[in-house]
């Protein structure tokens, strides 16, 4: 008999996208894409399918909290992803779930609006996620339009996105990685900001409509990886490799903006 192997636990606490390529549902496909076992925290009940998001049914503090708090009775988790957060409670009482447990690696995706413009989390909860969650994190990866909003700043090129990146660890992150896959431009090239300085990840753009996912997909893929052992800059230079050749090889489901392919060749993971 083969020796079952441990793989490390990693937490999605995230909305419900029942169309699969985002949320909690893309998250578990992409953990088990890295060889590691996913759990998941519901946060929004979401109502969509890949042409538009109709409305959500957010769950409360209290309820997240009873989602997460037996999981962590349970299991060592290696590393938690954030995704949406609807509210300043829920995002209060997950941070106090995180620092009361000392998870090391924690993956900040700051979600605030779908691709078709629906509102994901309240007004007055932007500056919770800011004061209260980045502090805690690992790593926070928004891309342009959350990070403009979150810092206030405008960003029309690269050294603009470094002034936000930096904006963003003096909030308390560790570190920030910007994505420019929403900007315009032929290159989409994104920002990573650490203790260490900036480094820039430029890949040629791929002019596709099936990129539903990518940012819940991007930042569990990177959580998976620190998870695993890989440094901060390899994660992100792997992660962004796994979700081109996933845009690349999208199975092309629904009548908009599909998912991507969670499971692309190349990056199955030999445990
Ligand atoms: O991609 C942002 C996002 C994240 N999480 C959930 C979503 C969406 C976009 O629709 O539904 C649950």
């Amino acid at each position: 008999m083969v020796k079952p192997l441990r793989p490390p636990v990693v937490l999605t606490i995230a909305g419900l996208d029942p169309s699969a390529g985002a949320g909690i549902l893309g998250d578990i496909k992409t953990i088990s894409a890295f060889g590691c076992y996913g759990i998941a925290a519901v946060t929004s009940v979401t109502f969509q399918n890949t042409l538009q998001v109709f409305g959500a049914l957010d769950q409360t503090g209290e309820t997240v909290r009873r989602q997460i708090a037996p999981l962590f009775d349970d299991f060592e988790v290696s590393a938690i992803k954030t995704g949406m957060l609807p509210s300043a409670e829920v995002i209060r009482e997950v941070a106090a779930l995180i620092e009361a447990r000392a998870v090391p690696l924690v993956v900040v995706d700051p979600v605030l609006r779908s691709t078709s413009g629906f509102d994901l989390i309240d007004e007055g909860a932007v500056d919770a996620l800011s004061g209260v969650l980045f502090p805690l994190a690992t790593l926070v990866t928004p891309n342009v339009a959350e990070a403009k909003r979150i810092t206030g700043l405008d960003i029309r090129d690269q050294r603009e996105m470094e002034r936000a990146a930096e904006a963003i660890l003096k909030m308390g992150a560790r570190a920030a990685l910007i994505t420019g896959g929403d900007a315009n431009g032929d290159l989409s090239a994104d920002l990573l900001l650490d203790a260490q300085g900036a480094v820039v990840y430029s890949a040629k753009r791929i002019r596709s409509k099936h990129t539903h996912g990518t940012g819940c997909t991007l930042a569990s893929a990177i959580a998976c990886l620190l998870a695993r052992g890989r440094s901060l800059r390899e994660s992100v230079s792997i992660a962004k490799q796994y979700i081109n050749a996933g845009i690349l090889s999208a199975p092309g489901l629904g009548h908009g903006n599909g998912p991507l392919n969670h499971f692309p060749a190349g990056f199955e993971i030999e445990n």
